[in-house]
């Protein structure tokens, strides 16, 4: 039940949702905005800002061998053309951090959030926003580069097109727990006057501004750090037909999925992000019986490997970049990781090429609507003293890590 011998087994986190007073984003102004639909604002967050090397040991001493974080835009340009060296130099600490621990860091340039000035030139349906996009890219690889052996450039290319059905799909608003996925934010998002942020970009020039944000981006980061691994990630869900629902099965891959082709034609691997299956047909929902996780969405852990042997048809390199569970019931946590390793290690003997798995999420943090709620770390935090707690799924995924085996 071995893995390769340079497999990456690492944990996940994004700037807004962990670092905390990520103030000059545009997140942090929909959450201040009056007659916000957000449960709570993110706050301190995990106050990871501060406590990166604390976080950076403790994956360490976990078993972990690889970090995936990102770099928070709004911090690097606060203001459109202003660097902030002061930004700058805070990752480079981070990232020294990784090396010093011997993690192997993956950075993401752009988790959902922007800067607060971007909503005003157009945000994600601007036509200038790939090229902004791309210097930041260009300023942050230029600094910090030579420290970067794997660099994700956006978050979920494909999320406006998830989320746009998903509020196209949204159940009758009387709905209660046992709503399908997303349906309470599906109905607060069509109570709010949304601005141009990346998560909503429902227009119809939202996909392609992500994807020539990507192009130019892939380009900028090359042409300064030709060492760096460039890549995307996309959101996959495991759309299981029933019978006579197959053609909207095959719609919704050509729509999540082959629609990026050509933009991710020449990355050097493809993240793929995974969370549960979607049935399709009769119903569409999940069977009556079905365990629900924090999310309302049900507790499929084979989704992944389903999800990545569709994927392994993109011809490139695939990285877990994020699989998880939000549940309080930390032994579930345990079952999820058990079955959705397993299933990358099938595909591994089926020759599928699986670079590494990345468990979303390192801590505890603020899952955006959802404020912090829902539970998806290996690490509890508490967020009066930031105390951290280490879970029996954190020592669980840390042993296999360390082992490079499942058994
Ligand atoms: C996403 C993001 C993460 C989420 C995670 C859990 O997929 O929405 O990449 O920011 O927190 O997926 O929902």
């Amino acid at each position: 039940m071995g893995f390769p011998d340079d497999f990456l087994w690492g944990t996940a986190t994004a700037g807004h949702q962990v670092e905390g007073n990520n103030t000059a984003s545009d997140f942090w102004a929909l959450e201040h905005t009056p007659g916000s639909r957000f449960a709570e604002p993110s706050g301190d967050a995990c106050d990871h800002y501060r406590l990166y090397r604390e976080d950076i040991a403790l994956l360490k001493e976990l078993g972990f061998t690889s970090y995936r974080f990102s770099i928070e835009w709004s911090r690097v340009e606060p203001e459109p053309g202003f660097v902030s060296r002061a930004a700058i130099e805070h990752y480079r600490d981070v990232l020294k951090a990784c090396h010093e621990a011997g993690l192997t860091p993956m950075v993401t340039l752009h988790h959902f959030t922007s800067p607060k000035w971007l909503p005003d030139l157009g945000g994600w349906e601007g036509d200038e926003t790939p090229e902004r996009f791309a210097a930041y890219c260009r300023v942050v690889l230029a600094e910090l580069g030579q420290l970067i052996p794997y660099a994700v450039t956006i978050n979920e290319a494909n999320i406006a097109v998830l989320t746009r059905r998903m509020i196209a799909d949204r159940p009758a608003p009387d709905t209660t727990e046992q709503a399908p996925v997303g349906a309470d934010v599906a109905d607060a998002l069509l109570g709010s006057d949304l601005p141009k942020v990346f998560l909503f970009a429902f227009g119809e020039a939202g996909p392609d501004i992500a994807k020539r944000a990507h192009v130019l981006a892939r380009q900028a980061i090359r042409e300064v750090s030709p060492t760096t691994k460039v890549g995307v990630t996309l959101a996959l869900q495991d759309y299981q037909p029933e019978p006579g629902a197959e053609e909207t099965a095959r719609e919704r891959w050509a729509e999540d999925f082959d629609d990026f082709l050509p933009s991710i034609d020449g990355d050097d691997f493809l993240g793929v992000q995974n969370y549960t299956r979607a049935r399709l047909g009769e119903g569409h929902a999940p069977p009556e019986d079905a365990e629900r996780t924090q999310m309302g969405y049900e507790f499929y852990p084979q989704a992944l490997e389903n999800v990545l042997r569709h994927a392994a048809t993109a011809g490139l390199p695939l990285i877990v970049t994020e699989n998880g569970v939000a549940t309080s019931d930390d032994t579930r946590r345990v079952e999820f990781i058990r079955q959705a390793t397993e299933g990358v290690h099938r595909c591994l003997a089926d020759g599928v090429d699986v670079r590494g798995y990345f468990y979303w999420s390192a801590l505890d943090n603020y899952e955006w609507m959802f404020g912090y709620r829902p539970k998806f770390g290996l690490i509890a935090v508490d967020r009066a003293t930031q105390r951290r707690t280490v879970k029996d799924s954190a020592h669980f995924l840390g042993a296999i890590a360390k082992r490079n085996s499942l058994t």
